[in-house]
């Protein structure tokens, strides 16, 4: 039985490409690489960091990622460097993401954030998306200073909640999250909203959805 339902923030609540988007016709035609770049190689820094015992923080390997980004891509005018920034900070949330909380909470689901973001960026966010009502707790890796999918990055869900695991369900479109918080023991929601193919076969989700509308529908 499920009693909380708490969401990755990048990627499943708000698009990390939107950024870029936000500037597209600045960014010109290499746009899009570069943004696969930039999101690619910040999840990568977050990954060597915690597997050598070391921590900088989200918003630190952001702005890293973001000028390795810039050199392999040199068609994208560094200058955009600034509103880039500020983009991520108030990323766009995808269309579905504050109608899913919405009805979620009116069910009388306890509902909650647990990402890699900092809590200054995840507040940003939380409050340009106007979610912050929706949501119980905004969980930051900041407080145990080791990303995702490390177990005590999840046990701060069980923490806060004072739940048990199996009472957790847990989404994102990051397949590899799922997979952490599968192993953990939540239920767990892989929301595939580009149809990619599915990996981490010894840990399903428990349930593969289109958007989050499929959620509330659950
Ligand atoms: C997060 C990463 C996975 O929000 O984007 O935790």
């Amino acid at each position: 039985m499920v009693s909380a339902y708490v969401f990755d923030a990048y990627g499943t609540l708000f698009d990390v490409h939107a950024a870029i988007a936000r500037h597209r016709a600045a960014a010109g035609p290499d746009a899009d690489r570069f943004s696969d770049i930039w999101r690619t190689k910040q999840l990568e820094y977050t990954w060597t960091l915690t597997l050598a015992g070391q921590y900088a923080d989200f918003w630190t390997l952001t702005e890293r990622a973001l000028d390795f980004a810039f050199a392999r891509v040199p068609s994208v005018d560094r200058g955009l460097r600034p509103q880039l920034l500020e983009a991520y900070r108030t990323l766009d949330a995808f269309p579905d993401a504050r109608a899913a909380l919405a009805a979620l909470k009116a069910r009388g689901l306890r509902l909650a954030i647990l990402s890699n973001g900092t809590p200054s960026m995840l507040s940003a966010a939380v409050e340009a998306a106007g979610m912050a009502g929706y949501l119980d707790a905004v969980l930051s890796v900041d407080a145990v200073r080791q990303y995702k999918p490390r177990p005590e990055v999840y046990e701060l869900v069980t923490n806060a909640f004072a739940l048990e695991r199996s009472n957790v369900g847990f989404v994102s479109s990051n397949r590899w999250d799922v997979m952490g918080a599968a192993s953990f023991g939540f239920q767990t929601y892989w929301v595939n909203r580009l149809a990619v193919p599915d990996e981490y076969g010894d840990f399903a989700p428990l349930r593969r959805i289109g958007d989050l509308t499929a959620l509330s529908a659950a």
